[in-house]
This record gives structure tokens, C-alpha cells and sequence, in this order.
């Protein structure tokens, strides 16, 4: 980890033996072993900081796939991104895409990439609230062409406020190959590295100090167009209490019950391609959102 002596200081060292590595993959509802499908990179659970790093596609020693498998995902599939352990620096996260000339086991990312998702900050009176969670699900955009991809997670860590701190890019890829898609050309597109500057908003924001809104650095998201937006997870519950800037928000937990399973308060419970738990803790209901998101209330 990067950033100022005295931030290092005021974090300790538990915050640098335990960062978070994106290792695991599902696609619909196959979880696939650690690894699989993802590309293992040689980065341990380091933060990539060089904005000019061809490092930032997919991670140091990520640059090739060839002992990678690529797994088979249906254009508008929901695609989950898991980490060892769960994320912890406030800060933004995001899925990007970028289509391999070839195969994705090949391709070293240095062509477009589109975003397809970004879990933003809830920013209230009292603060910002992250999702700051150990899983990251969004579909894989229906109209898409078919072919190979790198789909790429970045957990971008903006605990250490620039120019002081040094944000801190989490990332893996994952090589897919899309099938069942459309012919849109999905925009904007952008280069990595480049698509990251030091000017960024998002990127120089600190968070301790009055934010009131909040740009999540990168292009915008692609979508395939009204009525066709990407459900992802839901947006962070904002807290009921004042909640601290610093604070972390509890994520929403599944916590069992004698003789069943029991989905605690704020914890989903229902939805297209959700197959957990659809059982609420006692003085909660099970409410639906939308076609692809119910919760506990
Ligand atoms: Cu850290």
C-alpha cells in the first residue's frame, strides 16, 4: 500500500495484510472453483497505483491468460465477482468489457473497454456509503456480438484522499465468451491505461471532507438502451443512523436459522436468477424491488 506515512500509520498493519483479491467467478447460477475463468494474477493483494501501468487492465502478471479457462456466459447472464475477503476501502467499484481480437486467453487488453456497471457511493446529510461486500453481480449487457472477453472488476480505493494518499486500483479479469448477443457497439470506449487521469473528480475526491457528490472515474456505463438497464445488485441501504464517514456499513447477511435459513434485514430475499435464501428474519418481510432484487424489510 501506497500513501502518506501518517495514513499508514493511522490505518495500521491489519489494513495491509489483509486486502481483498477478486479470485472467484459464477455466471447464472454456476460458481465456478477459485481461479477459474479468472486470470491469476501475480499481485498478491496489492493495489496497482500507476496510472500509466498496463498493470491497471488486469493486474500485474495479468497480461495473458493461457492457462486460464474461458467460461461460456449468455448475453444478459448475471455474471458475480467474489473476493477472498470483502472489500474494505471506501471507494467505488465497476465491471468494464473489452472484446478479444481473437481469444480472450490471448488478448492482453490493449484495445477498447466499455463499463458495464458501477456500484457508485449513497451520499447523505451524514456521509457516503459504499458497497463494501465480498460478492459484485451486474448482467452482461444483451446486445452485445458475440465473441471473447476480458470482463474486468476494479475496486477502486479512495480511503487515502489524493494528493496525500494515492488511490488504490483492486482488479481481476475474467475471460468470458458471450454467445446469444445482439450488434450494438457498445460506447464509449476507452483505452487502459488512459482512461484514468490524476484530474479525475473521483479520483481526488476526499471523502472525509464534505462530499456531496460523487463521479465514479471512467467512461459512463454502456447500455443497451431504455427499458434494458443493468439491474446489478441493489443500491446500498442507506443507514438508519447518523452514520460517520469512516464508518463502515454493515453488509447484509444471511445469517441461519434452526431448521431453514433466515435472510437478516436489508438482505435480499428474491429475484430473477437469485437462488439463496427467500426466508426473512423474524419482524421482516420479504418486499419485492424490482423483477430482479426483493428484501428484507
Ligand atoms: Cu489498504
Amino acid at each position: 500500500m501506497k500513501g502518506s506515512i501518517f495514513a499508514a500509520i493511522a490505518l495500521g498493519a491489519a489494513d495491509a495484510s489483509a486486502h481483498y483479491i477478486f479470485q472467484q467467478l459464477q455466471v447464472g447460477g454456476t460458481k465456478y472453483p477459485l481461479w477459474q475463468g479468472v486470470r491469476q494474477h501475480t499481485n498478491y493483494n496489492s493495489p496497482v497505483t500507476d496510472l500509466s501501468s498496463a498493470d491497471l487492465r488486469c493486474n500485474v502478471g495479468g497480461g495473458r491468460g493461457s492457462g486460464t479457462q474461458t467460461v461460456s456466459v449468455r448475453a444478459g447472464d448475471s455474471v458475480t465477482f467474489f473476493s477472498d475477503v470483502a472489500v474494505y476501502h471506501q471507494g467505488p467499484t465497476s465491471l468494464y468489457m473489452s472484446k478479444a481480437p481473437g481469444s480472450a486467453a490471448d488478448y492482453d487488453g490493449s484495445g477498447q473497454w466499455f463499463k458495464i456497471y458501477d456500484w457508485g457511493p449513497t451520499i447523505t446529510g451524514s456521509g457516503a456509503s459504499w458497497k463494501l461486500d465480498s460478492s459484485y453481480t451486474a448482467n452482461i449487457p444483451s446486445c452485445i456480438p458475440d465473441g471473447e472477453y476480458l470482463l474486468r472488476i476494479q475496486s477502486l480505493g479512495i480511503h487515502n484522499p489524493w494528493p496525500a494518499g494515492i488511490p488504490q486500483f483492486y482488479i481481476s479479469c475474467a475471460q468470458i465468451k458471450v454467445t446469444g448477443g445482439g450488434s450494438a457497439n457498445p460506447s464509449p470506449a476507452v483505452s487502459i491505461p488512459g482512461a484514468f487521469k490524476e484530474t479525475d473528480p473521483g479520483y481526488t475526491a476526499n471523502i472525509y471532507n464534505n462530499l456531496r457528490s460523487y463521479t465514479v472515474p471512467g467512461p459512463s456505463v454502456f447500455t443497451c438502451g431504455a427499458g434494458n438497464t443493468n439491474p446489478g445488485n441493489p443500491p446500498v441501504t442507506p443507514p438508519q443512523t447518523t452514520l460517520a464517514t469512516t464508518t463502515r456499513v454493515p453488509n447484509p447477511t444471511t445469517v441461519p436459522a434452526p431448521g431453514g435459513c433466515s435472510v437478516a434485514r436489508y438482505g435480499q430475499c428474491g429475484g430473477n436468477g437469485y437462488t439463496g435464501c427467500t426466508t426473512c428474519a423474524s419482524g421482516s418481510t420479504c418486499s419485492r424491488t424490482n423483477d430482479w432484487y426483493s428484501q428484507c424489510v
